[in-house]
């Protein structure tokens, strides 16, 4: 089925081997092996991503931003068609874009180390780091407010106004419990009329698995550009903080294994203020902390909305798959905030 698609690549090899990759909820992801390379190929979820040829949009400018610029920075350009073009597009089977597979590179499901941690937040805060002199408003809004916290606070109103009765009053307790930290909501109203909050190019998916390392465990580069927008730093190092501060990942049914690993959190602040020290504000600075209730709350948030309005957006493998991941998100929140004291001073205490 998918042949055509290969073909329009230039990937005709008859011994070619394809296999599902990865763990997004959004695009499907293969690695493909032709003509004796490897390569990552990946359909666009249209319902998420309205308009596919933005993200081509971006990448491409980024690609020759970085190409003029940077060039040492090893950037994994997508691969065109024979007809010129990074995104190929098929009534039939849709929108699909094709990478170079890195050789010798790696990528992880789950932070082991806070080695890694560092490692990752050096790479998220690099890259945006390299495009700070890039003009923000020649990049395409691929999800139009996709992290607008209001907006994520106004769907979850919303779905429990008009969303399934039942899992309404059985979701009552997780309710009550997003309401009551709707004060991250106002933080979050103020930070956007705070001239001191900056718009930068922000990756919107930090997730471990969106870093390629290599052997020795440094990283190489970022990849998964989908979602690469105008954004606050708070997006990429609250999802960081959402991601690897914890064990155990949203995925996680036990709650009780779900942990606030303190030397992870430091890890993400050393590596990202090791590049973006010179460029953050001093206001920016003091927000590391509620970068990670920002992220983790509206994940909560996000998770729940499906769940009330019968699972549209996040796939669902049995029926309270996002009820559950909404729970863990929660329990991740608290045991975050808990920790309020400890970390909120960390940046100062750090330099
Ligand atoms: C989605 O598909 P994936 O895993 O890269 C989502 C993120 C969420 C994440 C939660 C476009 O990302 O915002 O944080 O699931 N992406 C989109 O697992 O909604
Ligand atoms: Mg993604």
């Amino acid at each position: 089925m998918l042949e055509s698609v290969l073909q329009a690549f230039g990937l005709t090899d008859e011994f070619q081997k394809v296999e599902t990759f990865g763990s997004g909820l959004i695009n499907h992801t293969w690695k493909v092996t032709a003509n004796g390379r490897e390569y990552i190929l990946q359909r666009i979820n249209q319902i998420v991503f309205n308009d596919p040829e933005a993200i081509a949009f971006n990448i491409n400018l980024v690609a020759e931003y970085l190409k003029a610029n940077h060039p040492n920075y090893s950037f994994i350009a997508p691969v065109a068609t024979a007809g010129g073009s990074t995104m190929y597009y098929s009534r039939k089977e849709g929108f699909f874009r094709l990478f170079p597979f890195v050789k010798g590179s790696f990528s992880k499901d789950v932070v082991q180390t806070p080695g890694q941690a560092f490692e990752a937040a050096a790479q998220f805060g690099q890259f945006t780091k390299l495009l700070c002199k890039l003009d923000i408003h020649q990049l395409k809004i691929t999800i139009p407010a996709f992290h607008d916290l209001t907006l994520r606070y106004r769907q979850f109103l919303t779905a429990l106004e008009n969303g399934n009765q039942q899992r309404i009053q059985e979701s009552t307790e997780l309710i009550d419990k997003l309401v009551a930290h709707a004060d991250i909501v106002e933080e979050y109203n103020r930070i956007q009329t705070d001239a001191s909050f900056k718009l930068r190019v922000t990756h919107h998916d930090t997730k471990i698995s969106n870093v390629l390392f290599d052997a020795q465990e440094k990283g190489l580069c970022v990849i998964d550009l989908d979602t690469l927008m105008p954004g606050y730093f708070i997006s990429d190092v609250g999802d960081m903080m959402r991601t690897y501060l914890s064990p155990v990942s949203e995925e996680e049914q036990d709650f009780s294994k779900i942990e606030v690993r303190v030397d992870f959190y430091k890890a993400i602040v050393r590596g990202y203020f090791n590049e973006m020290n010179g460029e953050l504000t001093e206001t920016e600075k003091h927000s590391f902390f509620y970068a990670g209730k920002f992220m983790i709350y509206m994940q909560a948030m996000r998770f729940l909305t499906d769940y009330l309005n019968d699972d549209v957006y996040y796939d669902a493998k049995y029926p309270a798959h996002n009820f559950t991941r909404a729970g863990n998100q929660l329990v991740l929140l608290e045991k975050l905030i808990a920790k309020e004291e400890e970390l909120a001073l960390v940046p100062e205490g750090l330099f």
